[in-house]
């Protein structure tokens, strides 16, 4: 018999709702339903084939695994692995203390809304401070930069209130990747750009590759990779030059205004055209659109954030924004207030927390914590320390950081020096591969689901609460039930809360005191969550395709209590800026390597669903076809791609969207450790280019995953 059933898709942060068609019990088509979601009907190619990947495309584990002495993996009960699991932590715990233990969160946990919260209250109730996520190793720059220059409380004016949009660095319309960072909305994305266009925002792009988005560019740089912070100190020194940056915000808001004129002074327009590469006027008509603007948005996507001088770049376009006073001023209209919890909205300035000059720090580095976590690739740092607080635990939570790290030299001797490595994924992946135990965890459509990662990002207010779909399978354990159940056995009660980003757990009033013995009911769990929802968690359950409720119209109010100020340009910015102005040229290397993304994965998700490996039966080198010509290539030539740190082979591909100069790969193809033939790895994996000694940033040492020096030649062996 065929029923359908409304859900909602948690491969994004775009949570699209859906509609699925069960055929005796057995998912076998996903639509998009339109019926109340925000964004319209609209399901990406990820979400059509949300049930081909449900149902088993991708090597999906069906029961946990253990390591046996011998190396190999057997299976092992769940029951059982946890005892062992929990004893060994109990011990290490109290012979090292808290600090030992390690929780990673990877890509796979953020849509894991249980499985995330219960994550975060058993890391508070432990009391460790080793906690990192793919954030740190991901756009980092942003807290950073939240960190030393401070935010505007009222958050960036959203894309359809815009009537000047810059978007340096992203491809929302592949990624859908959009707000708070990025421009864009994340459902449905060339919906948003196609509005905000037809209001008659004009679209400035900063990206050395044309991309699917730049199809709404007003206006197209296309430099080379790793410039963004002279490129963007030059936008600051035009619009300061011009005088026409938005002085009543700086005079309300900010310090420092005469510190940035200094600073940026040296950064001439043609000073940042002649080391991009770009013509000047380019360079010249953003900053005089961005002066005209009156309500501006500058924003950065993974780009500038994984290049060279990475905090600075993000640093200097928050700057440009700051300038413009691109942020929600007091009596806008808050598009969404959010529904499961609606917070008010000031026109307040919150002052930089250089929260990672305060204790806890690593032991390796001498810097802390952003946003309550450390920086990921200090892990190994961390692990290899001769130090008592070394981490000697690691559980990664739907991740797999040895990918994502990347110079698997470095890393991979460290992951095997650990005491114990836990993963908690639906595959065996390559981090996998080296753990003690990994967990078998339940996928999306097996779980019960309310819509908080969407609740601030929807273009609207709106929410979606989601039973099961179908069971998991008798071996599987929920991402949640392994964080509750592990907690349990190591006597560390746990309280469970509607933690969000910015918030102090342990600040958090109300909470859910959990039975160490009793399991949670997960409905139970989501109903609490939804205690303050502008739509009762009742109506929720009885509308399955979720409810846009109808709100009275929300403004932006004014400061309620002091407010901080904004810092401009702070001494170690200054300092990072005439560092960069007095560096030379990389030399040795004809081509910068960027990433890029592909629209039928998620990082290492689906590479090897039937659309992913029938389009990319390798992790194509894309060249713009001068520079192949130019090296002898033709298109699918084998070749080499080398850095200092390692050479990977591949398939160039030519590509007349990316600049000259430039080469551009997608991460997490094939094994950790290439074997040389990537038609057998199914790809190569570009972190073996990436190094984790070399090139860190200061602060949250984020490694350089863009604008990579490398050099290409034809790989004659193949
Ligand atoms: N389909 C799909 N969606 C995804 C993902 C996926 O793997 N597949 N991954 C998800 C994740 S984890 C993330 S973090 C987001 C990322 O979302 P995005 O940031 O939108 O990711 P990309 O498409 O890689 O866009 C990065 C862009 O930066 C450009 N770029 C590279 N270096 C530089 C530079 O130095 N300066 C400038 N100005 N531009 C540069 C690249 O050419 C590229 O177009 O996407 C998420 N969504
Ligand atoms: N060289 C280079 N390196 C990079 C990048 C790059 O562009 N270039 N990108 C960086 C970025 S932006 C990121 S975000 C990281 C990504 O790094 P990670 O997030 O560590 O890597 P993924 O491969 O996305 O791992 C996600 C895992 O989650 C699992 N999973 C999916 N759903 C669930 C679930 O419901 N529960 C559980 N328990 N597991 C689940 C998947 O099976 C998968 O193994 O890589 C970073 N590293
Ligand atoms: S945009 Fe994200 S949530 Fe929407 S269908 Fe695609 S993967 Fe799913
Ligand atoms: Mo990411």
């Amino acid at each position: 018999m065929s029923t359908k059933v409304k859900t909602f898709c948690r491969n994004c942060s775009a949570l699209c709702a859906m509609e699925i068609d069960m055929e005796g019990g057995r998912m076998v088509r996903a639509r998009p339903d339109g019926s109340a979601s925000p964004y319209g009907a609209y399901l990406c190619p990820k979400g059509m084939a949300a049930v081909e990947f449900h149902n088993g495309a991708e090597g999906r584990l069906l029961e946990s695994m253990a390591r046996q002495v011998d190396g190999s993996f057997a299976p092992v009960a769940n029951d059982a692995a946890l005892d062992a699991i929990g004893s060994k932590l109990k011990a290490l715990v109290a012979e090292h203390g808290p600090r030992c233990v390690a929780v990673y969160h990877g890509t796979g946990a953020y849509r894991s809304v249980l499985g995330g919260l219960m994550e975060r209250a058993f890391v508070a109730a432990l009391g460790t401070p080793n906690f990192f996520s793919t954030m740190t190793i991901d756009q980092s720059a942003k807290w950073v930069t939240m960190a030393r220059l401070g935010t505007m409380a009222s958050g960036k004016n959203a894309l359809r209130d815009c009537d000047v949009a810059l978007l340096a660095g992203g491809n929302p319309l592949v990624t859908h990747q959009g707000a708070p960072f990025a421009l864009a909305e994340s459902g449905a994305p060339a919906r948003g750009f196609e509005a905000a266009r037809a209001n008659g925002c004009k679209v400035i792009i900063v990206d050395p590759r044309r991309t699917e988005t730049a199809r709404y560019a007003d206006l197209l740089i296309q430099p080379l990779p790793g410039h963004d912070a002279a490129i963007f100190a030059a936008i600051a020194h035009i619009l300061l030059r011009e005088g026409t940056y938005d002085r009543a915000f700086t005079d309300k808001w900010c310090n420092g205004v005469e510190e940035l004129r200094a600073a940026v002074a040296p950064f001439t327009p043609e000073l940042a055209a002649a080391r991009a590469d770009v013509p000047v006027e380019q360079i010249e008509l953003a900053a005089k659109w961005l002066g005209e603007g009156r309500r501006v948005y500058a924003g950065s996507g993974t780009g500038p954030s994984f290049s060279t001088h990475s905090n600075t770049n993000d640093h200097m376009i928050e700057v440009v924004n700051a300038l413009c006073g691109g942020y929600r001023r007091e009596g806008d209209r808050m598009r969404n207030p959010g529904t499961l919890r609606t917070k008010p909205a000031f026109e307040m300035a919150v002052s930089p927390s250089r929260s990672f000059e305060r204790e806890p720090k690593c032991v390796s580095e001498d810097t802390g914590q952003l946003l309550g976590e450390m920086p990921s690739a200090l892990m190994p740092k961390e692990i290899m320390a001769d130090h008592p607080d070394r981490i000697r635990v690691l559980i990664v939570f739907g991740g797999d950081p040895l990918m994502a790290l990347g110079d698997p030299a470095v890393a991979k001797p460290a992951f095997e020096h650990l005491d114990l490595l836990v993963s908690l994924d639906c595959r065996m992946n390559e981090t996998a591969k080296l753990a003690d135990y990994v967990i078998a965890s339940s996928q999306p459509f097996e779980r019960h689901e309310i819509s908080i990662p969407g609740d601030a990002l929807y273009p609207e207010p709106f929410a979606q609460y989601t039973r099961p779909v179908v069971e998991k399978p008798a071996g599987c354990l929920h991402d949640w039930e392994f964080f509750w159940a592990l907690a349990g056995r190591m006597g560390v009660p746990l309280t469970f809360k509607f933690w969000n980003y910015g918030l102090n757990f342990a600040d958090i009033p109300e909470g859910l005191a959990l039975s160490a013995t009793e399991k949670p009911d997960p409905e139970a769990l989501c109903r609490f969550l939804a205690a303050n929802s502008a739509v009762p968690f009742d109506e929720l359950l009885n509308h399955p395709e979720g409810v846009r409720p109808e709100m009275p119209p929300q403004y932006v109010q004014p400061a309620s209590v002091t407010s901080g100020r904004l810092e401009l340009m702070p001494p170690d910015v200054a300092g990072e800026l005439s560092g960069i102005l007095g560096e030379d040229e990389e030399k040795g290397f004809a081509y910068r390597l960027t990433s890029r993304r592909i629209l039928h994965a998620l990082n290492g998700a689906f590479r090897y669903s039937y659309e992913a490996q029938r389009r990319y039966p390798v992790n194509y080198a894309y060249m713009n076809p001068q520079d192949m010509a130019r090296e002898g290539l033709a298109d699918g030539d084998p070749v080499e791609i080398a850095s200092e740190t390692g050479a990977v082979r591949t398939r160039a591909k030519a590509e007349g969207r990316l600049r000259p100069g430039v080469i551009s790969m997608t991460h997490m193809f094939g094994p950790l450790v290439s074997t040389g033939d990537p038609e057998a790895d199914g790809g190569a994996n570009v972190g073996q280019l990436c190094s984790l000694t070399k090139v860190l940033e200061q602060v949250n040492f984020m490694p350089r995953f863009s604008a990579i020096p490398v050099n290409v030649r034809a790989d004659r062996s193949r």
